[in-house]
């Protein structure tokens, strides 16, 4: 066998750059390189790895978790067919990853995460940074990613790198096992060196597989479609992950079946395709919404099916619907007691419209869906143009920013007010335009993940749409952003507070307790007292980023307007009207409410809520009679 000798660092960079995938005959390369920030558990081992393969780029970011939202938002544009390796210190700078390693676990988008760890040799212990344990000394922090991560190993010695890299990798490349890849680093075995197999050197090219669907269940999934009177799809990340949104349209076409987006998934279809019913379940649309609770058939495609998906459990409403699960992780297309069709979305897509060849919606329903699609353009219009205040109402300036983008411009949003209304208002013209991370709603994503976006494909401009409790969370990836050069349009909308969890708080009778950006007022003791001074304009200012206030809608349309046309980074911060919020659609979400409190307010809430519980349905045991069981 011949070997070279290398330290662990320098065996992992070589191996992450020989690495490539390949699907539909297209191969590319899957590391574009890695982002972190150095510290003592890495600088000497990896720090010098990286610096001695400058065909491998090193990004320096402003936070660890900005560096995971970077790989997140470039893996999920990219379809999850490339993505970025981080590196962290040992500690803090380790943990910092582990929001974002959830992030990446639950949104199912692949990123490979190089925590440094404590001495492997342990005679030095306690290091800097060490959290000691009197049980065990086989226990660092970086335990705390196992929870979180999809694959998960301590490199105890350099060697261990020759098995368990090509793991990681499967996992990585995995369309129904992907997530966070965990390889936790010891300072010293990075350090170390080993002689490793040549082969492991070699380019290794990993096939992205389009697993075809059980040909009997196909047929049972046709017969069942055909069987249906109002059927409805359920269209979520995985067509967009699958590439299979041409074959979703088709599909769609040729049976007049109508679909609901969720928030993964919004963009499967462009917003004026007829059968497009715009977002579905909790922030969804109401033509949407009542196709769900009436369907006798649900075709859920690459879906997980979460709370704001079914409306808690709420959504399917017809006694007799049953459940057709496309999804490429067997433990998706299990659920709902479905059909389960465990597949690539779009081989699926395909094979079921041939087996379904001359199938049809019945006319009344195709004109229910024509007439509900038109009602809500009309909604949206309504809501785009209102002119309220200054300050302005947050879907006016969904309005604005959409009517500024390009067709093949990205939007990226996460948590807040703003993902419920753009699923039902944003009108996405092209797969991946609308960039939502709403497995994880991490506030604070934004900027990072709108990074990866523009990295990913720079043809596309994007779009940030950050709340200012967001923006506050994780501001500094700008600098990051600037440094790179990457060009993002940041529309920072002020609304001072959390509207959303503001009105959550009023809706389950609290009142907006501690939800607002307010001085604690000294008579109170309330955090009742006058609004906080954030400079939302200097914050950014300060980054480094050109940045203007917009408080009119003239003044924001020519904000955007110029936004367009300026080559770096900037930013516009917009006051919004807290109170001024886009409806809710037929439907509800479970938010459980005191089951005693001396408020009136909290006793009628509860009041309500038990009546809404009673429509919640347990869809994995309410058995549709003819389901498949294994
Ligand atoms: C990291 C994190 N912490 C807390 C939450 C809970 N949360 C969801 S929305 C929200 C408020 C967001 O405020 P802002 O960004 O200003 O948006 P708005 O609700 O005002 O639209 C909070 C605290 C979260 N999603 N993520
Ligand atoms: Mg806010």
């Amino acid at each position: 066998m011949r070997t070279i000798r290398l330290t662990a660092a320098q065996a992992l960079i070589r191996f992450l750059k020989q690495q490539h995938v390949e699907r539909d005959g297209r191969e590319n390369r899957f590391f574009e390189g890695i982002w972190g920030i150095f510290g003592h558990g890495n600088v000497a081992g990896l720090g010098q790895a990286i610096q001695e393969n400058p065909d491998f780029p090193y990004y320096l970011c402003r936070n660890e978790q900005g560096a995971v939202h970077i790989a997140v938002g470039f893996a999920k544009t990219r379809n999850r067919k490339s993505t970025f390796a981080c590196t962290t210190s040992i500690g803090p700078g380790a943990t910092n990853m582990i929001t974002g390693a959830a992030l990446a676990t639950v949104n199912r988008i692949p990123v490979l995460l190089l925590p440094g760890d404590i001495f492997a040799r342990r005679n030095v212990a306690p290091v800097l940074q060490q959290i000691e344990s009197e049980i065990t000394q086989d226990m660092s922090a970086n335990d705390a990613f196992k929870a979180v991560s999809r694959y998960w190993d301590r490199i105890y010695r350099p060697e261990q790198l020759i098995a368990a890299l090509p793991e990681a990798m499967r996992v990585l490349t995995s369309p129904a096992q992907t997530g966070a890849v965990t390889l936790a680093m010891p300072q010293d075995v990075q350090a170390e060196a080993s002689d490793y197999p040549e082969e492991m050197f070699q380019k290794r090219v990993w096939r992205i597989a389009r697993a075809e669907p059980e040909r009997e269940l196909v047929a049972r999934a046709a017969e069942w479609i055909r069987e249906a009177k109002r059927p409805y799809i359920i269209a979520g990340g995985g067509v967009l992950y699958s590439e299979a949104t041409q074959a979703l349209a088709r599909f769609a076409a040729a049976t007049g079946i109508p679909a609901g987006e969720t928030q993964a998934g919004k963009g499967s279809l462009p917003f004026d395709h007829p059968q497009n019913l715009g977002g579905t379940g909790v922030s969804g649309t109401p033509g949407s919404n009542i196709a769900a609770r009436e369907a006798d058939l649900v075709l859920a495609i690459g879906t997980r099916l979460a709370d704001f998906t079914t409306a808690s459990k709420t959504a399917f409403q017809n006694p007799a619907v049953r459940f057709v699960n496309i999804n490429v992780a067997e433990f998706d297309a299990f659920k709902h007691a479905a059909l389960p069709l465990v597949a690539d979305a779009r081989v699926a897509l395909e094979r079921l419209t041939e087996a379904v060849s001359g199938y049809r919606v019945p006319a009344e329903y195709a004109r229910e869906i024509a007439q509900a699609k038109d009602r809500w353009e009309a909604e949206t219009d309504r809501i785009f143009g209102l002119r309220h205040g200054p300050p302005l109402s947050q879907g006016e300036v969904i309005g604005a920013v959409n009517a500024a983008s390009r067709p093949q411009d990205i939007v990226v949003c996460a948590a807040g007010s703003m993902p419920g209304d753009l699923l039902k208002l944003w009108r996405t013209r092209q797969p991946n335009g609308y960039h939502l991370e709403y497995g994880y709603s991490c506030m604070g994503y934004e900027i990072g993940g709108a990074i990866g976006a523009r990295m990913a494909d720079p043809s596309r401009d994007v779009w940030v749409m950050i709340g200012d409790a967001s923006f506050l969370m994780m501001p500094q990836e700008l600098t990051t952003a600037l440094q790179e050069g990457v060009k993002l349009n940041v529309v920072i909308v002020d609304n001072r507070g959390f509207g959303s969890i503001g009105g959550l708080s009023k809706a389950v009778g609290s009142g907006g307790f501690g939800t607002d950006f307010r001085y604690r007022n000294q008579q109170s003791g309330q955090m009742d007292g006058a609004d906080l001074p954030v400079d939302f304009v200097k914050i950014a200012e300060g980054l480094g980023a050109p940045t203007v206030r917009a408080s009119t809608y003239d003044e924001l349309t020519a904000a955007l307007e110029r936004m367009r046309s300026d080559e770096r980074t900037s930013v516009v911060v917009v006051r919004v009207d807290k109170q001024a919020q886009v409806g809710n659609y037929e439907s509800w979400w479970d938010v459980p409410i005191s089951e005693v409190s001396g408020l009136a307010s909290i006793r009628e809430a509860r009041r309500q809520y038990e009546d809404a519980l009673r429509n919640e349905r347990h869809y994995e045991v309410a058995v549709p009679r003819k389901t498949v069981e294994r």
